[in-house]
């Protein structure tokens, strides 16, 4: 009797130390070469000498530590997409927003309490790293699943290209492309290949779980042969829904339970076709049907694939989570309009209210711990970080207009946020009440949103995290254009419940970043030496007069215009200008 007590004390205390497991990933990250859609061999981001680079794979309660060496010759940074990292802002990841990255040669340890489950993604915060290569998936297993399955797969969505992402970065920024396109992928991949295969058994039932790891592109999901029932999205588990197919714009994920077939008679493909929309030029040898396989049997024919580009219309704002949250009315409402244009460097940047993202001299987590009182005051952070201070506890309402003539998917760190509106066209405070309310009682909850071309979305989030979270356009290309801010959450009390490893501040040491003070590093409100970003131009110049003024400058200084991957509304005027710029070249 005695015994069987103890030893049922002793199941219990396993059970929790099996919960409570630390979780230790060495992660070296090193260049390797890999030639994953076959098309050419480059030199990307990897880990441990190997590309893909390893899943992380923990469950809820687990503590993950990574130990990470940086072998590369440049500053890295790891961010695990949509985790909340209470009380550990300081290992969110994003370089000089909550830590000084990891300089080369140097060591870094995550140390992550795991507090939620679901899927999620790891990627480089550093530059545009993870478009080379520095993405994985980070699967979360709850202690006790929503619904049942019988197996699951990792179903990872990526754009690739086939050159490196400081070159595009520079092309993409440069005066030369006023136009603002975009680096067009050259493949798209899953599971960082092209012929993705997935056995499937008669009769079992499958969670697939789909990230799309995109820098830019949207994929479509879909399964011939198949229905799917989505039951998570963004970590967030939600009543079944059934779907023939789904968007997962980058950034985003969405688990769906798929039974199998009753027969293994025919295999099947699994298609996440490219959206081109998201593309200025679609060029003629990109393969925009992404295809893996449903296999059932090596032997079995494939079935015929239902091709389509007519996919069913989605709303993620009706996905209903299982464990219900009501909103509450904000405390504070910030409206932000999201836009690109040539700005007084006559580069295309992007804005959110006419601001440019320019990181500071000074973390801005370091700014709201080192400077006293000042931290609830915007100003200490500098203008062009855009900072918006809540206090502890107060619900937040952010309404993101979308000005641009692409798509936009925004996310939030350290934080699921409520999707409470939308509606067509601009708000602006000017205009009254928001009119785009549609669920405040258990509204969709995630962390990566789509925002459509003039459109606006209205979210919600309590701000019971104090921290420093970054909110920015997901699309690699326009958070490296500036398209960010930075919510500093209840600067009040971070002192007290936020510490900083001292291995952050021997890495801004080693790289010459200061550690203390406003964002230029300086003592009060004395702001000189902040890093300034470039400011729209006077209103008289339209956006079509700039980029024919620079271009005809720039076609008189240069006689060509050496980065054009296509482009936008101006295309026309631009290949013009080009064009000529070119024969005038060739004449002489
Ligand atoms: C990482 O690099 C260090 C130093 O070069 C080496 O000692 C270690 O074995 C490497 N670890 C792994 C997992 O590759
Ligand atoms: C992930 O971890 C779970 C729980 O420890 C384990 O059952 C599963 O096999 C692991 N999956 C992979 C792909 O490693
Ligand atoms: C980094 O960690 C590795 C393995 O633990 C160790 O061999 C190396 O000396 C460390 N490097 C630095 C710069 O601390
Ligand atoms: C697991 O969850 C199910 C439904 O959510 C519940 O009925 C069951 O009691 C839970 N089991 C444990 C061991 O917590
Ligand atoms: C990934 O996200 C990008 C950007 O929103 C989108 O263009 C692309 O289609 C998405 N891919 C998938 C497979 O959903
Ligand atoms: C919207 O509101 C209704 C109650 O009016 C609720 O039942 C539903 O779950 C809510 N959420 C979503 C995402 O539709
Ligand atoms: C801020 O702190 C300083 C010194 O600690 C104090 O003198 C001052 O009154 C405080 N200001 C406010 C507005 O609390
Ligand atoms: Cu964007």
């Amino acid at each position: 009797m005695l015994a069987s007590i103890k030893s049922l004390a002793l199941l219990a205390l396993a059970a929790t130390a099996a919960q409570a497991a630390v979780v230790t990933y060495n992660w070296n990250i090193t260049y390797v070469n890999a030639n994953p859609d076959g098309l050419h061999e480059r030199r990307v981001i990897g880990v441990n000498g190997q590309f893909p680079i390893p899943t992380i794979n923990v469950t809820l309660g687990d503590t993950l530590v990574i130990n990470v060496i940086n072998q590369i010759d440049q500053p890295t940074s790891l961010h695990s997409h949509g985790l909340f990292q209470t009380g550990n802002a300081q290992f969110d990841g994003p370089s000089m927003v909550t830590q000084c990255p990891i300089p080369p040669g140097a060591n870094f340890t995550y140390t992550i309490p795991i507090e939620q489950h679901g899927t999620y993604w790891i990627h480089g915060h550093n530059r545009g790293q993870y478009v080379d290569g520095l993405r994985g998936p980070l699967i979360i297993h709850n202690t006790n699943e929503t619904y049942k399955y019988d197996e699951e797969y990792t179903i990872a969505l990526a754009d690739w290209y086939h050159t490196e992402h400081e070159i595009m970065l520079e092309q993409y920024l440069s005066i030369f492309n006023p136009s603002g396109a975009e680096p067009v992928p050259e493949s798209g991949l899953i599971n960082q290949k092209t012929d993705a295969k997935f056995n499937f058994v008669p009769g079992k039932t499958y969670r697939l779980r789909i990230i799309n790891m995109s820098a830019l592109a949207m994929f479509h999901f879909y399964i011939d042969g198949h229905e799917m029932e989505i039951i998570e999205v963004d970590g967030i588990d939600v009543e079944r829904k059934v779907v023939t197919s789904f968007p997962v714009t980058a950034a985003q994920r969405y688990s769906v339970l798929v039974k199998a077939r009753a027969d293994a008679s025919q295999n099947f493909i699994l298609h996440a076709d490219m959206d081109p929309s998201m593309f200025d030029v679609v060029p003629p040898e990109l393969e925009l049907k992404v295809q893996g396989t449903i296999v059932y049997s090596e032997t079995a024919p494939l079935a015929p694939s239902g091709v389509t580009d007519e996919y069913e219309p989605f709303n993620d704002a009706l996905l209903v989570p299982v464990i219900p949250e009501t909103t509450q009315l904000p405390d504070q409402i910030f409206p932000l309009t999201a836009a690109f244009s040539v700005l007084n460097d006559y580069s295309n940047k992007a804005t959110f209210n006419d601001i440019t993202y320019v990181m500071p001299k000074v973390p801005t987590l370091y700014t709201a711990l080192t400077t006293g009182n000042l931290s609830s005051n915007p100003e200490v952070y500098g203008k062009y970080s855009h900072p918006m201070v809540v206090k502890h506890n107060e619900w937040i309402e952010i309404i993101i207009n979308n000005d641009d003539p692409g798509n936009h998917p925004f996310h939030l760190h350290g934080h699921v946020f409520q999707i409470v509106g939308r509606s067509t066209g601009k708000y602006t405070a000017a205009d009254g009440p928001y009119p785009g309310y549609i669920n405040t009682t258990n509204p969709s909850r995630r962390d990566t949103v789509l925002v459509p071309s003039e459109e606006n979305v209205a979210i919600r989030f309590k701000a019971n995290n104090p921290g420093v979270w970054l909110f920015h356009c997901h699309i690699e290309w326009h958070l490296q254009a500036g398209l960010a801010t930075t919510i500093i959450e209840a600067p009040e009390v971070m002192p007290s419940v936020l510490k900083i490893d001292p291995t952050h501040i021997e890495h801004c040491k080693a790289l010459g970043i200061p550690y203390r003070g406003n964002a230029a590093g300086n003592e009060g409100l004395n702001l000189d030496g902040a890093n300034l970003g470039p400011d729209p131009l006077p209103g008289t110049f339209t956006a079509k007069g700039i980029v024919a003024l620079v271009f005809t400058i720039i076609s008189a200084l240069l006689g060509l215009a050496t980065v054009i991957w296509y482009a936008r509304e101006d295309d026309a005027l631009i290949s013009a200008q080009v064009a000529q710029a070119k024969n005038t070249e060739e004449q002489h």
